[in-house]
């Protein structure tokens, strides 16, 4: 009698393009990752939120605060999204978050950098909003159907949000000296992080591997790192800014730019809790979990009357 190996279809399955959906056979290890992966995206998306926040109520007019309020919200949008893509992996939502409140979990590097002045609100939505939409494309064609499908949706809203960004560096760059300056410091102070947040380079990413092998990730981390370098730069120059790297040189054989070395220290610094505002981010996030239990309790309360209500009416 034949045996079947299900690893071998299910890797035969991936590598023909097929997506693999919630009541597919997948591999334990696969199932695991992608919990990994998608919630530690969803704990960004929502801790994400918190830089940003700060500055809605001093944005400097009307059409940049509501700007920013609708893409503070689409951030949580993205968040729950992501949590029900996880779900349909088996895992728990609470058990999600709960690991992101003690600080077991992670989520991305970046939103443990202070925003200082408005013009960080720039640099986050052309910087980090951009290299979020560098790596999200290639997510689109993730192998997890559920994971692929948010991601469509997530990209083109953080393509407005990269938009929004790189529209208040151009205000301010074509503005008096000293909001060119406050341009300039927020790409000084934002340039390097961003970088970080396509994780360590490929020689020492211990997930890589077996993640393009499964088709979860379809480009490596140094490949979209180059992407967004090449992309990003020529942004720079129009705006009339200077890309703190004294290193940066357009290399005419291999059509990329060359750039100087990321501090690896500082980014396995801020991984382990300690970079500028670990701890402010988590007390933020337990506050509002804590803040919101009476939402939760009411929430599941009206679930329940409304469920002994239909039990009444099926039994009358
Ligand atoms: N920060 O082996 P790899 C956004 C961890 S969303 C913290 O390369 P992998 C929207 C990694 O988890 C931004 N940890 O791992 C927005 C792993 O740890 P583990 C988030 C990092 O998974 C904009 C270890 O290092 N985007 O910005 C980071 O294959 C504006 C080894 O790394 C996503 O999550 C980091 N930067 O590749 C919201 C996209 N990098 O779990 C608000 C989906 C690596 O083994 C405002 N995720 N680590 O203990 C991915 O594509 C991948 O997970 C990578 C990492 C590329 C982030």
């Amino acid at each position: 009698m034949e045996t079947i190996n299900f690893e071998e279809r299910f890797q035969e399955y991936v590598h023909s393009e097929q997506k693999v959906e919630p009541k597919h056979w997948m591999p334990e290890p696969y199932r695991k990752t992608l919990i990994r992966q998608i919630s530690q995206h969803a704990h960004s998306e929502v801790v994400g939120m918190l830089p940003e926040a700060n500055w809605i109520s001093r944005a400097p007019s009307l059409r940049r605060k509501v700007a920013l309020l609708a893409k503070v919200q689409d951030e949580a949008g993205h968040g729950l999204y992501l949590y029900s893509a996880a779900e349909t992996l088996g895992a728990d939502r609470a058990d999600l978050v709960g690991d992101l409140l003690s600080g077991k979990a992670k989520y991305s590097s970046i939103f443990n950098y202070p925003t200082r002045s408005w013009a960080d609100i720039g640099a986050i939505g052309w910087l980090v909003d951009g290299a979020a939409i560098a790596n999200q494309v290639m997510l689109c064609r993730t192998s997890y159907g559920p994971y692929a499908r948010a991601m469509v949706r997530i990209c083109k809203e953080e393509s407005f949000h990269q938009r929004q960004g790189y529209e208040i560096m151009l205000a301010l760059c074509k503005g008096t000296k000293e909001q060119k300056e406050m341009a300039q410091d927020a790409l000084n102070r934002w340039w390097w992080p961003s970088l970080m947040m396509f994780g360590p380079t490929d020689k020492e990413s211990t997930n890589s591997a077996q993640s393009m092998n499964w088709k979860i990730k379809r480009k490596s981390n140094d490949e979209l790192r180059q992407e967004f370098i090449d992309k990003t730069v020529p942004q720079a120059e129009f705006l009339g800014l200077t890309i703190p790297d004294e290193q940066l040189e357009w290399d005419e054989k291999t059509g990329h730019y060359r750039f100087g070395p990321i501090d690896w220290e500082e980014f396995y610094h801020v991984l382990k809790g300690n970079g500028p505002c670990n701890k402010e981010r988590l007390e933020a996030r337990n506050k509002a979990h804590d803040d919101g239990r009476w939402v939760r309790e009411a929430a599941n309360a009206f679930a329940k009357k409304t469920q002994e209500r239909k039990g009444e009416h099926s039994a009358a």
